[in-house]
C-alpha cells in the first residue's frame, strides 16, 4: 500500500463488525464485561487496551511503516515511557537542539532518577562516536529539530547505534510520517507527538511510539499500561480522523512553507532563515536524502538580533495566531526563548541558536499570498 492509501486505510480493518460503520465507534467506556473471570472479547480494562485507540494504534504502525503503535497521553507522556526502558547510570546521547519539554524531562525529571544525558550537535553524526560508552543505551534524535531546524542523518546515527548495540529514537514530529520515515532509516523507535501534524486540527494533545521489534514492543505496552499515560476513546477517534488528511494537508504545508521561507529570505528586515528547503542550510543534502520534501516549520531572527522587533513582530500578525505548537491547519507563530524552550537555561539554549530575536513559524494550511501579505504588515 502507498502511504496516501495508508493514511486513511492503514490499520483499520474489521472496525465495526457489528454495523459496518466507516470510521471505528468512539468506544467511550472504561470497562467490559467478563462471562468468567478472564473471559472477555479482547478488551478488560481501557488503561490496557480500548477498540478506539487499538484502531488508531494500527493505523500509527502503519503510517511509519512499524508493526506496533502505541498511543500516550502527550508526546512527552511517550517520550516518558521510553526513558523509563533505562536504569539508574544508564546513559542517552540526545540531541543539543530539542523541544524545551524534552529537555526539561530528561534533565528535571530523569536525571533525578540516575540517568545521564549527554545534549550534544549531531550535525556531523560522528560526534556521536565520542560520548559513547559501557553505560549508553539510547541515542535520542530529533530531525528536523525544534526549533533551530537542523538536519540529522538519521542512517548514520542507525549505523553507529547498530555497531554499539544502542538503541536509537527519532523524535519524527515535525516531519511527520508523510516525509520522513525513521524505520526503513534503521530507528529502533520513532516517537511523535500527535498533537501536532498527525492530529493537525490543534484540538488534541496526544503522543505516539511506533515499533518493530515484537520484545521491545512489549516493554513499552508494559510500560504504556502500568504506568498509565493513555489517551482517551475521543481523542483517538480524532486523531484517526486527522490522519486520513495527513498527505494532503502536509503536500500544502510544505508549498506554503516553501513560499514563506523565500518571502523571509528576500526580506530586507530579516537576518537569517533556518528552513532545510535551502540550499545553503548546513545539511540540505542530507534533508534531500532522507526527507521527501522540507515542511512548513520555519525560524527567522530579525536584522542586527533585535528582541523589541521581534516581540513587536509576533504581537502584530493577525492570521498567525501568536501561540505554543505546531502542525494544525492554521498558522501559528511562536517566540520559542520566552514560550517552548524557556525551561532550558538562556545560556545552553543560545548555544544552539535560540536566542531572543528568534521567532519559530508554523506555516498552516491558508492561502500563501494572505500569509506573506501578514508578515508584510507585522514586519514593515
Ligand atoms: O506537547 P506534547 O504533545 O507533550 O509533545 C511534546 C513534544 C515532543 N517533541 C516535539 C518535537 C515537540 O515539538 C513537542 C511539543 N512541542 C510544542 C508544544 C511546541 O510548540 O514546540
Amino acid at each position: 500500500m502507498k502511504f496516501n492509501t495508508k493514511a486513511i486505510h492503514g490499520g483499520q480493518h474489521d472496525i465495526d463488525p457489528a454495523y459496518g460503520s466507516v470510521m471505528p465507534p468512539i468506544y467511550q467506556t472504561s470497562t467490559y464485561s467478563q462471562t468468567t473471570p478472564g473471559g472477555h472479547k479482547g478488551f478488560e480494562y481501557s488503561r490496557s487496551g480500548n477498540p478506539t485507540r487499538a484502531a488508531l494504534e494500527r493505523a500509527f504502525a502503519s503510517i511509519e511503516n512499524a508493526k506496533h503503535g502505541l498511543a500516550f497521553a502527550s508526546g512527552l507522556a511517550a517520550i516518558d515511557a521510553v526513558i523509563k526502558l533505562l536504569k539508574p547510570g544508564d546513559e542517552v546521547i540526545s540531541t543539543n537542539d530539542l523541544y524545551g519539554g524534552t529537555y526539561r524531562l530528561f534533565t528535571k525529571i530523569f536525571e533525578d532518577f540516575g540517568v545521564k544525558f549527554h545534549f550534544i550537535g549531531m550535525e556531523n553524526a560522528e560526534n556521536i562516536e565520542a560520548y559513547i560508552n559501557d553505560n549508553t543505551k539510547l541515542i535520542w534524535v530529533e530531525t528536523p529539530t525544534n526549533p533551530m531546524m537542523n538536519i540529522i542523518d538519521i542512517k548514520k546515527c542507525a549505523g553507529i547505534a547498530k555497531k554499539h548495540n544502542i538503541l536509537l529514537a527519532v523524535d519524527n514530529t515535525f516531519a511527520t510520517p508523510y516525509l520522513q520515515r525513521p524505520m526503513d532509516l534503521g530507528a529502533d523507535i520513532v516517537m511523535h507527538s500527535a498533537t501536532k501534524y498527525l492530529g493537525g486540527h490543534s484540538d488534541v494533545v496526544m503522543g505516539a511510539l511506533m515499533l518493530n521489534d515484537d520484545e521491545l514492543a512489549e516493554r513499552l505496552f508494559f510500560i504504556q499500561n502500568a504506568s498509565g499515560a493513555v489517551c482517551g476513546p475521543m481523542d483517538s477517534f480524532l486523531v484517526l480522523r486527522g490522519l486520513k488528511t495527513l498527505h494532503v494537508r502536509v503536500q500544502r504545508h510544505c508549498e506554503n512553507g516553501k513560499k514563506v521561507a523565500e518571502y523571509l529570505r528576500d526580506h530586507p528586515k530579516i537576518e537569517k532563515v533556518y528552513w532545510p528547503g535551502f540550499e545553503e542550510h548546513p545539511n540540505h543534502e542530507v534533508a534531500k536524502a532522507q526527507m521527501d520534501d522540507f515542511g512548513g516549520m520555519i525560524s527567522f531572527v530579525t536584522k542586527g538580533n533585535d528582541y523589541d522587533e521581534a516581540i513587536r513582530i509576533v504581537e502584530r500578525l493577525k492570521i498567525f495566531t501568536l501561540a505554543e505548537s505546531l502542525g494544525g491547519v492554521e498558522s501559528l507563530a511562536g517566540h520559542p526563548a520566552s514560550m517552548t524552550h524557556a525551561s532550558i537555561p538562556k545560556e545552553e539554549r543560545e548555544k544552539t541558536g535560540v536566542v531572543d530575536a528568534l521567532i519559530r513559524l508554523s506555516v498552516g494550511i491558508e492561502d500563501a499570498a494572505d500569509l506573506t501579505a501578514d508578515l508584510e504588515q507585522a514586519i514593515g
